[in-house]
């Protein structure tokens, strides 16, 4: 294996999404049947807070996941569980500031795909520094998903971040839906990623299609 290359990283983050089974109100493979359908460019197992699966309860759900975005060729990244990414040799691996470093999850995985969360320009270096193929940014609106998230930063972080030559493929996260997805990737965002736009949407199909549409539009 290889390390992605930026050009392709950029592609995956156009429509990222982002479930776990407590992020969805009806059956969750439903809603990431469809989301694929829609066209979602890259898939993040995020299992954590309240009423989250754990051990092999997590484990079955989140290979039964895998198995769906292999048909549909969508890499499946696992949210900080590194050993469960080794598992199930999923295709990569995503990290925030709390989690293990960046370069430690770097050797244990090799080549995959390694997404780090930053908050500003000292985090967006570091995590370049220790092998990130992408960083996630945000949250750029309110969000009521993560209850830890830090300040709302709008869309002016993005591009702070680029005026200060962070090249790195960059996903924007927190708040985002197909109304306010064009401002990120305006604001220098290779895609947007999102979680209750999709996961709590009456159409999980519908809503995707149209953040495909909004975010293809910009680019
Ligand atoms: N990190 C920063 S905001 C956030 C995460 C995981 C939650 C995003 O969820 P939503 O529903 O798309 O606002
Ligand atoms: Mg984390």
């Amino acid at each position: 294996m290889v390390r992605i290359s930026n050009e392709k990283m950029r592609e995956l983050l156009r429509v990222y999404f982002i479930m776990g089974s407590n992020n969805c109100k009806k059956d969750p493979l439903e809603v990431i049947r469809e989301a694929l359908e829609g066209g979602i460019t890259l898939f993040q197992f995020r299992e954590k807070g309240k009423g989250a699966l754990t051990g092999e309860k997590k484990h079955v759900f989140a290979k039964e996941i895998q198995s769906i975005c292999k048909k549909y060729n969508v890499p499946f990244i696992v949210n900080d569980d590194v050993d469960l990414a080794i598992a199930l040799d999923a295709d990569g691996v995503h990290i925030g500031q709390e989690d293990e470093s960046a370069d430690r999850v770097r050797e244990k995985i090799g080549d995959k795909i390694l997404g780090v969360s930053v908050h500003n320009l000292e985090e967006a270096r570091k995590a370049i520094a220790q092998g990130a193929d992408y960083i996630g940014v945000g949250p750029v609106f309110p969000t009521k998903t993560k209850e830890d998230a830090k300040e709302v930063q709008g869309t002016s972080l993005i591009l702070s971040l680029r005026q200060n030559g962070i090249q790195i493929p960059m996903v924007g996260i927190g708040g985002i839906n197909a109304e306010n997805a064009s401002e990120v990737v305006k604001a220098g965002a290779d895609g947007v990623s999102v979680i209750t736009a999709i996961s709590l949407a009456e159409s999980p199909f519908e809503s995707t299609k149209q953040l495909v549409m909004t975010v293809n539009e910009c680019l």
